[in-house]
């Protein structure tokens, strides 16, 4: 079986190439990443029969032939952060969306099955005290540049589907925590601020919700929907772990030994979602998925020695980071 997978030197396409490198080994892997600011080879050291193309998603002279020599293409690759999409947009739109459109175009010419992977930020936000969660129903209401061109993607994936016949599914999941996460985002950014001896940093109050998964079970489950999934369904990827920011800090604050109320407050991020939440009924119930990493504190406490023992990983991107957020006082 052929696979390109694109994105896949980020954070979630990365860990993805590692589990399918150890649990299919008659996959034969293509790896087509711009190496962006958030690629990085390093994350795909060490395996053999995978083949890295560095190239552009929106540019078909380069995607028409690796699509055509594929069975199946897994599309992970995106301008991922809303914080960057907040300081400047454009190259959401051209990665996100044409980026996606570029895909689409050369998996119908060539009859290849696709699954397009996506964000439970498509569905907007949910108050604190709504008991409701989304679902696969759930009608899209983005709130930023990031969130927006991500819905957009999933609408040309459907009109895809329904107008040319592609064989498509594509699946939304919600804020995704583990190795190989870019330092930007919030979990290795505390990290990394605390092995640095810098205090975290929480937007606002911190009472926004994240329903967290471990990077590894979203990977399952969009294997389980590449095999036994329905062309032109999409699957919500949840694991039922709902915390609010505040939790997540002092926990991590906690778990490397320091006084859980160590942090600073910070400017909030303009047009801040307060919650999301999956309700991921039709993957247990239709595909039989369950997540394995069900305790957010072990599953937290790996994290932490993996980005401590992989320092030479995240380290030369660090002062950057940094040097970007002081800019918005965050
Ligand atoms: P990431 O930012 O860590 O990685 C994105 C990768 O895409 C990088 O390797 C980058 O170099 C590559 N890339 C960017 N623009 C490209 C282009 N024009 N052509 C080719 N490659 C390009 O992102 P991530 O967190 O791994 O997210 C992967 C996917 O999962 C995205 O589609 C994202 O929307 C989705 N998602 C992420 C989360 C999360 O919590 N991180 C949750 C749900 C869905
Ligand atoms: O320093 C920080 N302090 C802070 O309080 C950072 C970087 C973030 N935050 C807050 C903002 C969010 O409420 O933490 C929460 C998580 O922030 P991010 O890691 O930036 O993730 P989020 O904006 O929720 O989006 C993530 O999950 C959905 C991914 O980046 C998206 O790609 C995915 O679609």
């Amino acid at each position: 079986m052929k696979v390109l997978v694109t994105g896949g030197a980020g954070f979630i396409g990365a860990n993805f190439v590692h589990q399918t490198h150890e649990s299919y080994p008659d996959a034969d892997v293509t790896v087509l990443d711009k190496l962006t600011y958030a690629g990085n080879t390093d994350s795909l050291s060490g395996l053999d029969r995978v083949r890295l193309v560095r190239g552009d998603i929106a540019d078909a002279d380069v995607v028409d032939p690796l699509v055509a020599e594929s069975d199946v293409v897994v599309h992970f690759a995106a301008e991922s952060h809303n914080d960057n999409s907040l300081n400047d947009p454009s190259p959401f739109v051209t990665t996100n969306l044409v980026g996606t459109f570029t895909l689409l175009e050369a998996v119908r010419r060539h009859g290849v099955r696709y699954h397009h992977i996506s964000t439970d930020e498509v569905y907007g936000d949910l108050e604190l005290d709504d008991p409701a969660k989304f679902t696969e129903t759930t009608p899209y209401n983005p709130s930023s540049p990031y969130s927006s061109t991500k819905a957009g993607s999933d609408l040309l994936v459907r009109a895809w589907v329904r107008s040319f016949g592609v064989e498509a599914t594509i699946s939304n999941c919600s804020n995704n925590y583990g190795p190989y996460q870019h330092i930007e985002k919030f979990i290795p950014r505390q990290i990394t601020n605390l092995i640095d001896g810098i205090r975290p940093k929480l937007y606002g109050a911190g009472l926004n919700v994240r329903d967290w998964i471990h990077v590894r079970d979203h990977n399952t489950a969009v294997w389980r929907i590449i095999e036994r999934g329905t062309i032109g369904e999409t699957y919500l990827i949840g694991a039922d772990g709902e915390k609010n920011n505040k939790e997540v800090v002092e926990l991590i604050l906690e778990l490397m030994g320091h006084d859980p109320g160590d942090y600073d407050h910070v400017a909030d991020r303009p047009g801040h979602d307060m919650r999301y939440a999956i309700d991921n009924t039709r993957l247990r119930t239709q595909l039989g998925w369950e997540p394995t990493f069900s305790d957010f504190r072990s599953g937290l406490a790996d994290t932490i020695e993996w980005y401590r023992r992989h320092e030479d990983w995240w380290r030369p991107r660090k002062a950057e980071v940094e040097a970007k957020y002081a800019r918005t006082g965050q």
